[in-house]
């Protein structure tokens, strides 16, 4: 395990840069309360370093004998603080210059800045978070919707941790037992059968693929739906991403190609949350740029949770047309009839028949802002039937579903080795793998990489 050194002060800007009401310039570690005393003049004269914690203190930033701003100081004091370190908040006025002066004041006296993340990490090495509580404050602040609010709210309450450090428990029994039978064979040890063995690891199993199971939904409240607006060149794509955000975004003309690179905005549907992509039309293409934008909107054709076929209903059904069937046959699709302002040349019906489309379209014009309604209804429908639920949604993250599946390999190999009564060292081999996925999930072990990793993601001041 990486020794990571916490007995340096960092402080940091930790309210966005720009005007507001206050900004707030934070300090963490074993410094902060005496460089406060260098820079803070308290209107009652105290010093910091005297005063109980947990108190906030009315006075002025001072550089030398001149005034930098009137501002509260909030004194922490540890290991009740937010990283568990004593710890300062110097509340200024919001301006850009005011905060950058106090935060360069507090780096002349020998403090460093602190990366991205690194007052949540703190918390994290000192133990008051654990990883997926971490994750979860990045989680809360970059909540978009109220459902992905409250599902990070839970994690950080620690009910991900909870879970897994019961299903780690149990585990932790079965390989007491089978290493107590390795070490003492002869001896008469109350040891679980191999047919309760095996049942033990059967039961954490089905416990992980219950946790597993909750990802597709967590993933989606986490990220929201991926949903892939495509259709060939010209149909109005880009009309109806900027119909469904009530804005003109992207760019639209009567030149088929209009739109080369894939472009993504988000939209809230009664808590559930789209990330709509404009992609390039899918067709014959004559340049390089052409061949570049058709490779990543087939790779959205990939990734997409849902899509948007959109089809022009006023010109003939295309070869085109005809050539995005086959990719998005099998998917979550609409098939939305644009234009449907103009006199149609072609009937869904037909196309259904001949292509054997289990799927009703829905009509619209963009152009004319008519039945999107009734295509957000549809949209909704797709995803869990319209109806927003965060009950039992666990594991949110990729890095989550790894640690879990791995954890599942060791056990199915565990099951294999000791179903063939091979060496009960390679049966307590395989369940300590398991253990230590999960141990990683919750962070018990760690790699700086992987927390290089997590808390880079982290704005600079959280
Ligand atoms: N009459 C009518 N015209 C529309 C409608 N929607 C889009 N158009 C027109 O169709 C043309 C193409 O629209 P875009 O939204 O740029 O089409 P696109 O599918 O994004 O096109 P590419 O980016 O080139 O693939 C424009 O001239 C739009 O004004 C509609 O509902 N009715
Ligand atoms: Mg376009």
């Amino acid at each position: 395990m990486p020794n990571i050194n916490l007995d340096d002060t960092i402080a940091a800007i930790s309210t966005p840069i720009g005007e507001g009401g206050i900004g707030i310039v934070r300090m963490s570690g074993p410094q902060a309360i005496e460089v406060s005393d260098v820079l803070f003049k308290a209107k009652s004269g105290k010093a910091l370093a005297k005063v109980k914690p947990f108190t906030v203190h009315f006075g002025f930033v001072m550089d030398d004998e001149r005034v930098v701003d009137e501002v509260l100081v909030t004194v922490f004091k540890s290991p009740k603080s937010y990283t568990s370190q004593d710890m300062v908040e110097i509340s200024s006025h919001g301006g850009i210059v005011v905060t950058r002066k106090i935060l360069d004041l507090i780096f002349k006296q020998g403090i460093r800045a602190a990366e991205p993340g690194e007052f949540t990490k703190r918390a994290f090495l000192s133990g008051r978070l654990d990883l997926t509580q971490a994750e979860a404050v990045l989680d809360v602040i970059q909540a978009k919707t109220d459902a992905s609010l409250s599902v990070a709210q839970e994690q950080l309450k620690g009910s991900l941790s909870k879970k897994v450090k019961s299903i780690k428990d149990k585990l932790m029994h079965v390989y007491a037992h089978v290493e107590a039978f390795v070490d003492f064979p002869q001896e008469d040890l109350e040891v679980y059968s191999q047919k309760e063995v095996i049942e033990k690891i059967k039961e954490v199993e089905s416990e992980i693929n219950e946790l597993l199971l909750s990802y597709q939904k967590g993933e989606i409240v986490r990220e929201g739906i991926l949903s892939v607006i495509v259709g060939r060149p010209n149909v109005g794509k880009s009309s109806l991403l900027n119909a469904l955000l009530d804005r003109d975004r992207a760019l639209v003309s009567d030149v088929p190609g209009t739109t080369r690179d894939a472009l993504e905005e988000m939209i809230e549907l009664e808590g559930i949350l789209f990330r709509l992509c404009d992609t390039a039309g899918l067709g014959v293409f004559a340049d390089k740029i052409d061949t570049l934008s058709m490779e990543r909107t087939k790779k959205y054709l990939d990734q997409g949770n849902v899509f948007l076929w959109v089809l022009d209903s006023s010109e003939e059904f295309k070869e085109e047309d005809k050539n995005i069937v086959a990719m998005v046959k099998n998917k979550k699709v609409i098939p939305v009839l644009n234009k449907s302002d103009l006199p149609a040349q072609w009937k869904w019906e037909e196309v259904q028949k001949q292509f054997q489309m289990d799927v009703e379209p829905v009509l619209i014009s963009a152009k004319n802002r008519e039945g999107l309604s009734e295509l957000e209804k549809r949209m909704k429908e797709l995803v869990w039937e319209g109806k927003v639920t965060t009950e039992g949604i666990a594991v949110t993250r990729v890095r989550h579903k790894a640690a879990l599946e791995q954890a599942l390999i060791d056990l199915a190999q565990a099951g294999v080795v000791f179903q063939n009564k091979d060496s009960l060292e390679f049966l307590t081999f395989n369940i300590k793998a398991a253990l230590d996925s999960l141990s990683e999930l919750i962070g018990e072990v760690y790699s700086e990489d992987l927390l290089d990793v997590i808390f880079g993601e982290f704005c600079i001041g959280k």
